[in-house]
């Protein structure tokens, strides 16, 4: 049984997502971050910067941090979403999605979202930015079905929760023709749907 301490943001939900899509077995532990939870002793012995998400496997005892090493965990003990013969080019697409595509649209959400008119140069950079994001995600996704290639991966799962963003982000999803319809196959999975929900009952990847 996997043991997920998580929040109900992208970060917490690519993991939520992707113990769906491999059937695992799993119980979700709350971290109230707003609440400073996260800074508990307890809490920062399996997550030294104290961020979720953090999984325990309880088969071994193990505990993983970080959301991309989480993944490549879980994709490697089910055997699923990393093709052994497309490694390259999946770590290639998750690692830019967790240096980049991630943190980037995550200082928007800062500047554009919640703290909007505190500083034009914040706003307008991660604005700039993400527009630059899905322009390019928009670019590959007009070459291949998925972000590393035909098949469906942990890249695609780590990238899908930030999209779901799109609300906050004030982009304009629609404008991005293969990005969108990326977004809206990914959105009807069944097990996207589940782990998506998986703090907010009912709760749904917004439609653009
Ligand atoms: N690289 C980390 C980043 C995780 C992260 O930024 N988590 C945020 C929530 S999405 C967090 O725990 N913030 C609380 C804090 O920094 O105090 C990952 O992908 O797991």
């Amino acid at each position: 049984m996997i043991e997920l301490f998580s929040a109900n943001t992208p970060n917490g939900k690519k993991i939520s997502i992707m113990l769906e899509e491999i059937g695992f077995e799993y119980k979700v532990t709350k971290i109230d971050i707003n609440n400073q939870e996260q800074f508990k002793e307890e809490f920062k012995k399996i997550s030294p910067f104290s961020k979720i998400p953090v999984i325990i496997d309880h088969k071994n005892n193990k505990s993983i941090f970080d959301s991309g090493a989480i993944l490549i965990y879980l994709a490697e003990q089910s055997g699923k979403f990393y093709n052994k013969k497309n490694r390259t080019e999946i770590n290639q697409w998750l690692m830019a999605q967790m240096g980049y595509v991630g943190p980037m649209l995550g200082q928007h959400h800062q500047f554009h979202h919640y703290n909007p008119g505190k500083s034009e140069f914040g706003e307008e950079r991660y604005f700039k930015i993400s527009k630059r994001i899905y322009q390019e995600l928009d670019i590959v996704l007009s070459k291949s079905k998925f972000l590393s290639g035909k098949d469906y991966t942990i890249a695609d799962i780590g990238t899908f929760p930030w999209i779901a963003r799109h609300e906050w982000h004030d982009i304009g999803l629609k404008k991005y023709e293969n990005l969108m319809r990326w977004y809206l196959e990914i959105s009807e999975r069944g097990a996207v749907k589940k782990g998506f929900s998986f703090m907010d009952k009912g709760e749904l990847p917004p439609k653009p």
